[in-house]
């Protein structure tokens, strides 16, 4: 069942039985445990004994990424917070943050999964790792750095935010891989080349995700750096990273489905779709307990594919994502919702509910600027006026989204009006 360097693995009917009996305990579980779950299967008529495989689980209801805003911060959780051991959080879609609760075991099973994932990469306790996902509230960083630490890697806790520090000790330490996010790195080759330290790197993997990448963009990473890269993939309400990763093959990202069981779904029915059609990716979490979550609609839009795969695996492969169903934005690896926007400038008396993002790529980083259009009460061509008020919306939409945002003042009645649906977002980055 784990992937480790021999790739034993179990064959699709024992993985089936397997996830048909960790599904129907999970049921029970959360019947019991979550409120919220046994009001929604009791709404639909549901018991737990009407589950009895994982066939049945198109009987259950799904999970939004608005019932764990609902139920913020801890409402969702099926154990008290003396079993709870950490807490993550992202972004939400408007002011509150989605929260999620491991308890010890979850995080066992989480550094399982992310092992897995650098194993499949070919990560081994003689690497030296340098983590540069962010540590704290964002998934990535805590949860690579325990998947490499399981492993036996020598981890380097990088965190975010220093490039220079980061390829100075690239080089000095001799460094084999690096986990971060596929623009960083490609930001990163470009440091390496301005300082003429490429040729004194050890780099061989990387383990790139969190944010959407293209093949060309993998391409790339891999020639700049001479290295092999990896996809992996995850979501805070899931785990984090580990939920899945693509092998030397590149044909798709493995799924660890013993403990996430992926359902591709027809976005207008909601209803499976073949293998290799595209719909939005939904888990079922098998085996967590601090926040289990059934049938979550992760929002992004991929296929799956269940044959074995050329590296001799049998578990799913869901392809490269292809998009989202709703108008999530990563930039700079930061979860971004429009509405977090809306909702921040709502508090500005100074300016009118009208707004335009535009986010775009500037040397391999994301930069987004956010143009705000100045109540006619207000407006001036007042120089000091206009930045003290550009630096005050400034501020509340750091505080907002966790990230810096250029802030451009605009006349009244100057941005475009939509006839239909408002058009906030203007993405000139070309990431699928
Ligand atoms: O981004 C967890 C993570 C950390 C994954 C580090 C990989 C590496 P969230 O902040 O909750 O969690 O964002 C989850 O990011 O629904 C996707 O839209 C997107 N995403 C994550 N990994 C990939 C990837 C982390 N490899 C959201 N390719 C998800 C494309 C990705 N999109």
């Amino acid at each position: 069942m784990i992937w480790n360097e021999t790739k034993e693995c179990m064959s699709r009917d024992q993985m089936t039985a397997l996830q048909s009996a960790r599904l129907v305990k999970l049921v029970d579980y959360m019947y019991h445990n979550v409120e919220f779950y046994r009001k929604k299967m009791q709404a639909v008529g549901l018991m737990p004994n009407d589950i009895k495989s994982i066939e049945d689980i198109t009987k259950l209801p799904f999970t939004t990424k608005d019932d764990l805003r609902d139920n913020y911060p801890f409402g969702l959780f099926a154990v008290p917070n003396s079993q709870i051991v950490r807490v993550h959080a992202s972004s939400g879609t408007t002011g509150k943050a989605t929260v999620v609760g491991y308890t010890r075991r979850d995080l066992d099973i989480w550094s399982e999964c992310v092992a897995r994932c650098m194993t499949m990469a070919g990560i081994t306790k003689d690497d030296i790792i340098q983590i540069a996902y962010g540590y704290g509230l964002f998934t990535g960083g805590l949860g690579a750095h325990d998947g490499a630490q399981k492993i036996g890697a020598t981890v380097v806790p990088m965190s975010t935010g220093n490039s220079q520090k980061l390829t100075t000790m690239m080089v000095d330490f001799g460094a084999t891989a690096i986990a971060c996010t596929p623009s960083y790195l490609l930001h990163i080759s470009e440091v390496l080349a301005k300082e003429n330290l490429l040729d004194k790197i050890k780099l061989k993997a990387a383990i790139c995700g969190a944010e959407p990448w293209t093949e060309k963009m993998h391409k790339e990473i891999e020639s700049r750096l001479n290295i092999k890269a990896f996809d992996i993939y995850g979501l805070s309400e899931i785990m984090g990273p580990g939920v899945a990763c693509d092998c030397e093959f590149h044909k798709g990202l493995h799924v660890c489905e013993d403990h996430f069981y992926p359902e591709v779904l027809d976005t207008a029915t909601m209803t499976p779709v073949a293998d290799g059609e595209t719909g939005e990716l939904a888990f079922t979490t098998l085996t967590k307990e601090g926040i289990p979550l059934i049938r979550y609609r992760t929002k992004d839009l991929t296929s799956i594919d269940h044959s074995t795969c050329d590296c001799g695996r049998t578990s799913a492969r869901i392809s490269r994502f292809k998009g989202r169903v709703d108008d999530m934005l990563i930039i700079r690896g930061v979860n971004v919702f429009p509405s977090q926007v809306e909702a921040a400038l709502v508090n500005v008396e100074e300016v009118t509910p009208h707004y335009m993002m535009i986010v775009d790529r500037v040397n391999n980083l994301d930069t987004l600027e956010i143009q705000v259009e100045v109540d006619q009460k207000y407006y001036t061509d007042e120089i000091r006026v206009i930045e003290g008020l550009t630096k005050k919306i400034g501020h509340v939409i750091q505080q907002a989204l966790g990230i810096n945002a250029k802030i451009k003042i605009v006349e009244p009645l100057s941005l475009v009006r939509s006839q239909g649906k408002a058009v906030h977002v203007i993405d000139n980055r070309k990431l699928y």
